[in-house]
Order: structure tokens, then sequence, then C-alpha cells
């Protein structure tokens, strides 16, 4: 696999040198300031190539490997008719991204919100830090921060007793804290929504539904696959995270049956995953190895990283790399096995870009403020851990080949 590391641009606090540093080569970075819905023009691509290429010195140069991500108009997500304009603009950033040479792209199709914890720097007992998702903190939110219509029906009465509790006893300051931490805005932004107008983002989902949300990812794929193949780029979306519906918004990304029904609304090898152990893993009905051999032709891009669920199997935090409830080996493996495949039938760019995900916050980085998930030490560690599983795979196969 290509060992790459995401880069947020210029205002993150983990530098090139700390990636060049890790010994990846790929950099995995998204033209963070340009709106969303808007073109990314060839000379923005053009510059930020420049910058990641700029320290370039012999040993191990950097290089823009994948975009993560180029995110889809809320109005793509909604079918409004403005699609058509949004749609038009995304043809034309893969067009512009494939002439600077720029050949992966990952997304999403997650409605308002990106990825969602309740805690971004929920301490372990060493006194490191990790991202945790309880269900009870997201409903006290959702029932007595927000105050979303309809959301009692979300939850079951134990939660909903659980959530009523943690309101009571919460002090003022961690209500905000919660609310800002499920307020994050994308990533790579320091913007957060802001909790007056949060609401009507919901709103404007309420016509749309599971059925409507599907059927405008699938008009999305039809449209934007053929000039993705054209350009000879891999579009690889990013599942859900968590895999399942938040807040009353629909999620269709969480699945074995949602990928398979996405790849068949347009059945070219360019309508991709980004296979996202973190995010899938979530779910037990979601089983890993075996997703990873099934969907292993379409995978151009990987996540690796592990979630833990707990007592309670609806929350999890995020586990080392290598431990969790995530089979990394069995994983690991499949792709290294899909790797040799390509390398067997001469496919260009045989080599799977991987990044390990996420880290904990530990060592010299507890002080420091950094992307949640996103310091430079947790995430080397997982990535040294992850090379040494990939080694040994690597022997393992070539000595049952012999
Ligand atoms: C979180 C990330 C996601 C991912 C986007 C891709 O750490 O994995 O935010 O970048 O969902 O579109």
């Amino acid at each position: 696999m290509k060992h790459t590391m995401r880069w947020f641009g210029p205002d993150d606090p983990v530098s090139l040198m700390d990636i060049r540093q890790a010994g990846c080569r790929g950099v995995v970075t998204a033209l963070h300031q340009i709106p969303v819905g808007d073109t990314w023009q060839p000379a923005e691509i053009k510059k930020r190539q420049q910058l990641v290429e700029a320290g370039n010195s012999g040993y191990s140069p950097l290089y823009w490997d994948v975009v993560e991500s180029l995110p889809v108009h809320e109005d793509i997500k909604k079918g409004r008719p403005a699609r058509r304009i949004f749609i038009d603009r995304y043809i034309q950033s893969l067009r512009n991204l494939a002439n600077s040479g720029i050949r992966t792209v990952c997304y999403n199709f997650m409605p308002v919100l990106d990825w969602s914890r309740t805690n971004v720097s929920y301490k372990l007992p060493d006194g490191s830090m990790t991202l945790r998702y309880v269900l009870a903190d997201f409903a006290l939110f959702d029932l007595y921060i927000l105050k979303r219509p309809d959301a009692e029906k979300d939850y079951d009465q134990p939660t909903r007793e659980a959530a009523y509790k943690r309101w009571k006893s919460a002090t003022r300051h961690e209500l905000a804290r919660l609310t800002d931490t499920i307020l994050l805005g994308l990533p790579g932004t320091e913007e957060k929504f802001e909790l007056a107008e949060f609401q009507g983002l919901l709103d404007a989902y309420r016509d749309v539904g599971e059925a409507g949300l599907r059927e405008n990812l699938y008009h999305f794929l039809q449209e934007a696959g053929p000039a993705a193949s054209e350009a000879g780029i891999n579009l690889c979306i990013h599942p859900d995270d968590p895999p399942r519906p938040l807040l009353g918004l629909p999620r269709v990304v969480s699945t074995a049956s949602d990928i398979s029904r996405l790849f068949s609304a347009y059945p070219h090898s360019s309508n991709g995953l980004t296979f996202c152990t973190g995010s899938l893993g979530v779910r037990p009905d979601n089983n890993l190895p075996q997703m990873a051999e099934t969907f292993a032709s379409r995978i151009h891009f990987v996540h690796l990283r592990s979630t833990l669920r707990e007592q309670n199997p609806l929350d999890f935090h995020e586990a080392p790399h290598l431990q969790g409830d995530v089979d990394m080996y069995a994983i690991v493996k499949t792709l290294k096995k899909e790797e040799q495949r390509r390398y067997a039938e001469g496919v260009q760019n045989a080599e799977i870009p991987m990044r390990p995900d996420h880290g904990f916050q530990m060592l010299d980085d507890l002080g420091k403020t950094t992307y949640p998930g996103y310091s430079a030490i947790g995430r080397l560690k997982g990535l040294a851990e992850l090379r040494g599983l990939e080694l040994a795979v690597e022997k393992e196969l070539l000595f049952q080949s012999q």
C-alpha cells in the first residue's frame, strides 16, 4: 500500500516535514479554503501542489496523491434544481484535478454533518486522549439543547432516561462543550454551525427522506461518474460516520447493501469506495473482512483505524489501530492480495493509497491544538504498527506462494 497522511494545508499544525519524517510520500489534502460548490481552478490546484512539493530534496519526496475531500454541495444531496450547476462545477473540478495528475478523489454524501462524535478529548487511563461517541450524550443534545421536534421517537426509553439524567447533572460548561463538539463544521475548517441555523439545515431534508437521498446520490454518480471515468479519476465515496441515521437525517452509505446499490447505479470501476474501517466497523452487522473481499476491486483509497464498542453497543470510542473490533490482519491481507491481483493484471497504479486514520492525542501532542483525531504522534504510531502488520502479511503471502 502507498503510505499517505492527511494534511489540512498551510494552517495545519502538523507540517509537511512531519509527514516526510513519518516515511510517507503521498499527501492527502484538499482546498479547504474554497467554498463548497465552487470550482477548483487549475491555478489553485497548482499552488497547492507546489506547496506540497516545495521542501522536496531527494529522500522521500512528497506529492499530492489523494483529494480528501472534494465536497458535494447540499443542493446535490437535496436534489434541488440548482444541482445542475453544482454537478457541472464538480465535473470541471474533476477535470482540472486530472489535468494536474491527481486521480483519486474522496467525497461523502452525509447530509449537513460530516463525521460526528460527542467527545473529541476522551481521556484514557494512560493519559492519552481519543474520540468517543455516546448515544445518550447525543440524545441529550438533540432533546434538550437543539430541542428538535419529534426527536423523542428516535430514542428508546433507556436512552431518553440516560439523556435526561445527564442533562440534569451536566454543568453549563459541559453542555457548551458537547454542543460545540457536535456542531463542528467540516474537517479542515475552524467553522462551526450555529445552533440557531442548525435546525433549519435539518428541516431542509424533511422532504428528501432516505429514498430521496439515495436517488440523489445515484443521480450524482450517473452524471459525474462518466466524466470521472473519461478523465481517469477514481471517485471514492467515504462511508457514513457513524454508520446510521442521526438527528432525523437519512444516511445511505453505511452497509454492504448500501455500497452494492451505489455501485450498481453507475457500474464502472471509477465509481469506487474509500474503505474506512473505523466508520464501517462501528456496526456489528458490518462484516469488514467480507466487505473488503467483496468490494476489493472498487477500493481506491483506504482509511485504517479501529473502534471499540462499549458496554452499550451503540457507544464507541476509537481504539489503537490494531486493537478494538476491527480485524485489521484480515483486512490488510485482503488488500495486499488485491494489490497482487492488480499487479498481475497490469493495472496502472496498482498500489492502493492508505492512510492511518486518526490517532490518539499523546506524548508531546497533549498540550497542542490540532484538528481532532489528526495530531502527529498518534497517527505516526498507528502508521508504524500498520506498516509492521503489512510487512508480515507480505512475507506470509510470499511464503504461501512458494
Ligand atoms: C474524518 C474523515 C472524514 C472524511 C470525509 C470524507 O476524520 O475521515 O471527515 O474526510 O468524510 O469526505
